[in-house]
């Protein structure tokens, strides 16, 4: 009987394209304009006047057609096009979980960082073709592009995994990304909007 309940989709094979970030077979395709990005800028004039100059694509998910439910593994791949808000750069809306998973990313093309927040905690990660980043349960994840190719990375997580994004734009992530020095420059802070100047860099995951 669970056997039968978890069942609910046919083995199949897909063709992952770093290229262009298509899965297929095609599931959902996601598409996250700057106008979407409501309360996630630090500065939200600047939000606004992208909003009037066009308001841009900032990146995109292709969903393999999995089942979003129990015991499923849904997997997708993330585009996030180059750009930046004002000096912060374009990002995900980034997002905690409702059920304690966990879920990997691994880079496929371009090259960018993996925000972590536990809520008191923030550590960033670099990804780039070959590099995973594991994130366990209970913090929240973002992915920000510093580059000025799009970067891309596949997502594999449990069905039924819940997405919260309210909390991020209450708490922010601990961290935002900026233009600074020759790449990036992280800024840290507790608040959304409260932000202090502190460190540059990332760590990689391996050293
Ligand atoms: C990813 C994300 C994807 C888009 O598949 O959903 O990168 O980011 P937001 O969901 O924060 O808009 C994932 O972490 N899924 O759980
Ligand atoms: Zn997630």
């Amino acid at each position: 009987m669970g056997e039968a309940m978890t069942r609910t989709v046919q083995p199949f094979g897909a063709i992952l394209s770093s290229a262009t970030g298509a899965i297929l077979p095609a599931g959902p395709i996601t598409e996250r304009h700057v106008s979407d990005m409501g309360g996630l800028y630090k500065d939200e004039t600047d939000w606004r006047k992208a909003i009037d100059a066009g308001d841009p694509l900032v990146y995109r998910v292709d969903a393999a057609p999995v089942l979003d439910a129990y015991g499923q593994l849904l997997f997708s791949i993330t585009t996030i096009e180059p750009g930046a808000i004002g000096s912060e750069f374009f990002m995900t809306k980034g997002h905690w979980h409702t059920e304690p998973v966990g879920e990997f990313y691994l880079g496929l093309s371009g090259q960018g960082l993996l925000l972590l927040f536990d809520g008191q905690e923030h550590l960033s990660l670099e990804l780039a073709p070959g590099t995973a980043g594991y994130i366990p349960p209970g913090w929240a994840h973002r992915t920000v592009n510093p580059r000025t190719e799009p970067f891309r990375f596949l997502a594999v997580y449990p069905g039924g995994a819940g997405h919260d994004y309210e909390r991020v734009v209450r708490e922010g992530m601990g961290a935002r990304v900026v233009r600074g020095g020759t790449t990036y420059h992280i800024e840290v802070g507790l608040g959304p909007r409260s932000m202090t100047s502190e460190n540059d860099g990332a760590a990689p995951p391996t050293k």
